[in-house]
């Protein structure tokens, strides 16, 4: 996708702090972060929305969760916690339409969200 943001980190195309790639998604440090440790967990494939899931994204999107858990191991946060999120349209407040896993941790977080 031309203007995806997202597209052109995968691609090298726009700068971005990488901390893991495989054959499947990369993550990458939010630029705005919420929390000591914010990650964005992405797909390579280019997929706008998580309503634009189908059942052939099943083990995609395990295996985005599966990362999310390990880089939240090499983190030092697994124990003490943390929080994955797809934020999905306008009422969930998604900006970036490729669809990427938040992972949060670091600090004491409220709930419900915001
Ligand atoms: P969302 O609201 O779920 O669509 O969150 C999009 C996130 O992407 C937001 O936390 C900021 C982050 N982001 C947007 N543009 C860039 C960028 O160019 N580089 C990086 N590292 N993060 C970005």
């Amino acid at each position: 996708m031309p203007d995806c943001i997202f597209c052109k980190i995968r691609d090298g195309q726009v700068p971005a702090r990488i901390v893991h790639r495989d054959e499947h998604c990369l993550a990458i440090e939010d630029i705005n972060p919420q929390a000591p440790t914010h990650l964005l967990v992405i797909p390579l494939e280019h997929i706008p929305t998580m309503n634009d899931l189908t059942e052939a994204h099943r083990e995609l999107v395990g295996h985005l969760h599966l990362t999310a858990a390990k880089l939240a191991r090499q983190r030092g946060i697994a124990d003490r916690g943390y929080r994955l999120v797809f934020n999905t349209w306008r009422d969930a407040g998604q900006t970036v339409f490729h669809i990427h896993l938040h992972l949060l941790g670091g600090r004491p977080m409220e709930w419900p969200p915001g």
